[in-house]
C-alpha cells in the first residue's frame, strides 16, 4: 500500500496490510494514535487494537469500541473499519466532537485466520468460521456463537461441521476470548459497542439470544434510528432496525449481547449491504459502501455523545 498512513478504498487488504497500516498511523501520530497487541489468533496472527484520541492527553475518557472481521467472508467489514480509522485520524476537524470526551478503540479483524483463508482461492472464499480444528474432521467455530452469554442455547449448532458451530465450550476460540477481554477492560467507560458484519442492511440490537427486548430498548432504538436516518438521507439505502431475534433470527452467544450485558449501554451489530451478490461486493463498490457506513456510524456516535 501507499505507506503514508493512508489506505485507499480501491481494493480489499490483507490482515498484515491492515496491521501495518495502523502501526504506521501510530508512528505518524504519536500523541493521537496508539496500537496495542491484544492477543493472537489460533494460527498465531497478531491481533492489534488501535486507539484513536484527539491528542489532548486526557485519560479515561468514555470509549466507543468497534470491531470488524468476525466472519471471514464478510470482507466489506474490515474495509469499513479501515475507512472509519482513516476518517477519525485524518479528518479530525470534521470529527472533533466525536473525540472530545471519547476515545475510540478499534479491532479491525477479529478472525484473521479465516479472513486470510478466504483470500487464498475461489474455493475458500465463502468460509465463515475460525480455523481451529475440532475433534472431528471439521475445522472452525463461529466466533459469533462462542461468547459466554446464554451460550449455545438457541440458534447455534453443536455440529462441528456446521457454519454456526458454537464451539466445544464458551470462549473455546482465542479470538472470541480476546474480544471478551477487551469488552471487560473497557466496559466501565464503554458507551457504545459496534461490530460490523455483512450482509443486510440491518442495524441490530440485543437481544439475539431471545425475543425479549431490553428494558432500555428505546435508547437503543433512538441511536439506531439516527444511523438509519443519516444513511437514508445520504445515499438512499434503507436499513432495517430492531433486535437481532425479531429482525433476523434467534442466535445466542453473539458479541453484541455479551457487550451489552457486560455494561455497554448501546450495542449494535451493523450488517452492511450486499453491494453485489452478497458477501462478495466487487472492489469497485468499496468506496461507496464504506463512506455510507461511516455516515451511519458517525450519526450514531453523535447521538451517543450528545446524550
Ligand atoms: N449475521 C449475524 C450472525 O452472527 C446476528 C447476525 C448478530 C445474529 C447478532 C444475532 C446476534 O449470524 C451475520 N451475517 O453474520
Ligand atoms: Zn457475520
Amino acid at each position: 500500500y501507499r505507506g503514508n498512513g493512508r489506505l485507499g478504498t480501491e481494493r480489499f487488504y490483507s490482515h498484515g496490510e491492515i496491521n501495518q497500516y495502523i502501526e504506521d498511523l501510530a508512528q505518524e501520530h504519536p500523541r493521537r494514535v496508539f496500537v496495542k497487541t491484544v492477543g493472537k489468533s489460533y494460527e498465531r496472527r497478531l491481533m492489534k487494537t488501535v486507539t484513536i484520541t484527539n491528542g489532548d492527553g486526557r485519560r479515561n475518557k468514555n470509549v466507543i469500541f468497534v470491531d470488524g472481521g468476525f466472519h471471514a467472508r464478510e470482507w466489506i467489514s474490515p474495509a469499513a473499519v479501515v475507512y472509519l480509522i482513516d476518517e477519525l485520524v485524518n479528518n479530525l476537524s470534521e470529527n472533533a466532537d466525536l473525540l472530545l470526551d471519547y476515545d475510540w478503540v478499534i479491532l479491525p479483524v477479529v478472525n484473521p485466520d479465516g479472513y486470510e483463508y478466504t483470500q487464498l482461492s475461489e474455493d475458500t472464499r465463502m468460509w465463515r468460521k475460525t480455523r481451529k480444528p475440532s475433534s472431528t474432521d471439521c475445522i472452525g467455530t463461529d466466533p459469533n456463537r462462542n461468547f459466554d452469554f446464554h451460550w449455545n442455547e438457541q440458534g447455534a449448532s453443536q455440529n462441528p461441521c456446521a457454519d454456526t458451530y458454537a464451539g466445544s465450550k464458551a470462549f473455546s476460540e482465542p479470538e472470541a476470548q480476546v474480544v471478551s477481554d477487551l469488552i471487560h477492560s473497557y466496559a466501565a467507560r464503554g458507551k457504545m459497542y459496534l461490530t460490523l458484519h455483512s450482509f443486510g442492511p440491518y442495524i441490530l440490537y440485543p437481544w439475539g439470544w431471545s425475543s425479549d427486548l431490553p428494558d432500555t430498548v428505546e435508547d437503543l432504538h433512538e441511536v439506531a434510528q439516527a444511523g438509519f436516518d443519516a444513511i437514508l438521507a445520504d445515499t438512499g439505502t434503507f436499513y432495517e432496525i430492531g433486535s437481532s431475534t425479531n429482525v433476523l433470527y434467534v442466535a445466542a452467544g453473539a458479541s453484541d449481547d455479551y457487550a451489552f450485558n457486560a455494561g455497554f449501554p448501546i450495542s449494535f451489530t451493523m450488517e452492511l449491504p450486499p453491494g453485489g451478490t452478497g458477501f462478495d461486493p466487487p472492489a469497485s463498490a468499496i468506496d461507496h459502501m464504506v463512506k455510507e457506513t461511516f455516515v451511519g456510524i458517525a450519526a450514531m456516535a453523535r447521538k451517543v455523545v450528545e446524550k
